[in-house]
């Protein structure tokens, strides 16, 4: 994966209706996003696996990796490219038993010393967040833009770093001017009027730096 200036998009369930959700997928893969992860908190395992099936030849057709959040048993039988996993959803090495060595192990981290330890346990890539508050992630604190160059220079030199949480276009100068170099963003996409067109002009912001 590169180092350096992707995009990572969300299809969250939170915000695009199950019936939008493929629609919303396309928007986000034509506006150029480099990565597609499927988030539905709350929804069923065969509602997940589900829409994953859908999805996956919309991101082969693209050429951009599909990752599945939360459920490694998802994404090996869909075939999914990725699994992104948070810091209770167990050990890289219980993820790959099912997973398999060829897929991409992402892991959520909130400080330094979460990024550092992704690192070295050897997942693929680290989100590193939320930098502000968010209704996307309820009840977690923003960590601050304070530290990303750091953990920018530290683990992002080995593995991408994310940074995400309350990345906007229109904060994503403020994110890049601290240090970051790749970020997710949910809402701001999803709830534009034009999901492809706000795709595009995150992505622009991220060229740009
Ligand atoms: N993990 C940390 S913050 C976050 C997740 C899944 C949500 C980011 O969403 P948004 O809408 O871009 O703030
Ligand atoms: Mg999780």
């Amino acid at each position: 994966m590169n180092l350096h200036g992707q995009l990572y998009a969300i299809l969250d369930l939170g915000y695009v209706r199950e019936e939008h959700a493929l629609s919303a997928a396309k928007a986000l893969l034509a506006g150029g996003a480099s990565l597609l992860q499927l988030r539905a908190k709350g929804h069923s395992p065969e509602t997940i696996e589900a829409l994953a099936r859908q999805v996956v030849p919309l991101c082969r057709e693209a050429g951009v990796p599909f990752v599945v959040n939360d459920f490694p048993d998802i994404a090996a039988a869909v075939g999914a490219d990725g699994i992104h996993i948070g810091q209770d959803d167990g050990s890289l090495a219980e993820v790959r038993q099912i997973v398999g060595e060829g897929m991409l192990v992402g892991r959520s981290t909130h400080s330094p010393a979460q990024a550092r330890a992704a690192l070295e346990e050897g997942f693929d890539y680290i989100g590193f967040g939320p930098l502000f508050p968010t209704p996307t992630k309820q009840g977690r604190p923003g960590i601050g833009t304070a530290d990303i160059a750091a953990v920018q220079l530290e683990v992002g030199s080995r593995i991408p770093v994310f940074c995400i949480g309350g990345i906007k276009r229109a904060n994503l100068s403020e994110v890049l001017a601290a240090g970051a170099c790749n970020a997710v963003i949910v809402s701001d996409l999803l709830c534009a009027p034009d999901m492809e067109a706000a795709t595009r002009e995150a992505i622009a912001l991220l060229a740009s730096r």
